[in-house]
């Protein structure tokens, strides 16, 4: 069962859905620059417009609350309300982020706030962005804002989305903004940074907000899970999800990330193996970045089966020729919503959200004017059978994100992948309902009870 007062939510963020990328004194961040190089992002496209959210919140929320959604995550653009990052801020920014919670108030759905969706302000960047030390303060004194002009409608924040990607593709392969292949070296140093930040953000939240507020952070992994109950394959499970990785896509892995905040340390098994691409890590670095926080966040979209093999390594279970996928070529594994809490929550000990989960479809407007998803209404039923039997089996999980409330812009496919619960046309900005936004409503509306446990 899920728990009463389970936050059924979705999510999007900011560059993926606002538009408005020029307009009331918004900044430029580097995706604003990143999507106008040629022959990075599908077919030119760029978020310049995307949804159109600027403009067209209102009506976003009002679908929102007949959807019945308790919860929505979203995220606010750095550069909105700092169009330089620091210093100067963006009244017409903060005040359409204002508006915004208002209405979610109004509707009866509680916001989640994420600081950094990945919208790092140009100029910033300029400095050095990530490079540069004094991002640490930058990015409290944005938390202090943040928690200044919200926090008395806001109380759940989290300070980083994803931080394996907006340094392993936008630092490390180059496919993501600012789509850079930096030296390993400094990509460790970025990431000692972000994570120094989120310290900092955490403690400036806290000192400035009007009302206790609960402060976590969303990571992502692919996880893996055990091809059998029996000790010896969960034992793999749990190896293969904490180990690390070789250099080449080093930040793809879950406690470089998560046990310096959660464990009050970065992993010894990383130290030995990065250790001659780490920065200088002091013990006042090690207690920033342990600032107690309050839940867990994590974005799950799939994982890899794994059994404990012969000599006692972890194997991976070859997928068969017709293992289901997604449009995007993402393996359906639904088994990732139970071992994925579960595993994490053991380590961790802290109370998990899904902070994101869901799938593209090569979703199409018939005939009859609606939008039939048949394969995202069963992947849905699948995951969230075994979120519930998580849930059952007494793992604490609070709420769950679907990604995405709208179609919206796909980083580096465009437009080309189609996420939502609801269906965007892009030139009309009509949205039109998917099948399994209305089969998400009922979902909600029986707390999961219809819901299907296998195993
Ligand atoms: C991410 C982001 C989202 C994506 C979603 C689908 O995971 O990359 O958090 O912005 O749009 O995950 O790929």
């Amino acid at each position: 069962m899920f728990p009463e007062n389970f936050a059924w939510g979705a999510a999007t963020s900011a560059y993926q859905i606002e538009g408005a990328v020029a307009e009331d004194g918004k900044g430029m961040h580097i995706w604003d620059v990143y999507t106008k190089e040629l022959g990075r992002i599908f077919e030119g496209h760029t978020g310049d417009v995307a949804c159109d959210h600027y403009h067209r919140y209102e009506e976003d929320v009002a679908i929102m609350k007949e959807m019945g959604l308790k919860a929505y995550r979203f995220s606010v653009d750095w550069s909105r309300v700092m169009p330089e990052g620091r210093g100067k801020v963006n009244e017409k920014g903060v005040e359409f982020y204002s508006h915004l919670i208002d209405s979610l108030l109004e509707a009866g759905i509680e916001p989640y706030l994420t600081l950094y969706h990945w919208e790092l302000p140009y100029e910033l960047y300029k400095k050095g962005g990530w490079m540069n030390e004094e991002i640490v303060e930058w990015f409290g004194d944005y938390a202090a804002l943040i928690a200044d002009r919200f926090s008395d409608r806001v109380t759940r924040f989290f300070t980083f989305n994803e931080p394996q990607c907006f340094i392993g593709l936008g630092f490390l392969t180059g496919e993501h903004a600012p789509g850079l292949k930096s030296p390993v070296r400094d990509t460790f140093v970025m990431a000692h940074h972000v994570l120094k930040a989120h310290g900092r953000a955490v403690q400036r939240l806290r000192e400035r907000a009007k009302q206790p507020v609960e402060i976590g952070i969303a990571p992502t992994i692919s996880v893996s899970y055990p091809a059998s109950d029996q000790p010896e394959d969960v034992e793999a499970a749990r190896r293969e999800l904490f180990g690390l990785p070789d250099l080449e896509n080093w930040t793809w892995n879950v406690s470089w990330w998560s046990d310096p905040i959660l464990l009050g340390g970065y992993p010894e098994e990383g130290l030995e193996k990065y250790g001659p691409y780490l920065p200088k890590i002091t013990e006042e670095d090690r207690k920033l970045i342990a600032q107690p926080i309050d839940f867990y966040g994590q974005n799950i979209y799939n994982g890899r089966c794994v059994y404990m093999g012969e000599e006692g390594k972890p194997c991976e279970v070859k997928r068969n020729e017709d293992f289901l996928r997604t449009a995007m070529d993402w393996p359906i594994t639904p088994e990732c919503l139970y071992w994925g809490p579960r595993l994490l929550q053991e380590r961790y000990k802290k109370p998990i959200y899904i902070t994101e989960n869901g799938l593209s479809c090569r979703d199409i407007v018939s005939a009859d004017g609606r939008v039939h998803d048949p394969g995202r209404i069963e992947f849905l039923s699948r995951y969230l059978g075994e979120l519930k039997r998580a849930c059952a089996d007494g793992v604490d999980v609070r709420g769950y994100f679907q990604w995405s409330l709208l179609d919206n812009f796909e980083w580096c496919r465009g437009y080309g992948e189609r996420f939502g619960l609801i269906y965007v046309d892009y030139q009309s900005q009509k949205r039109i309902w998917k099948d399994s936004g209305y089969w998400y409503r009922k979902l909600i509306a029986e707390n999961g009870r219809s819901l299907l446990v296998q195993n």
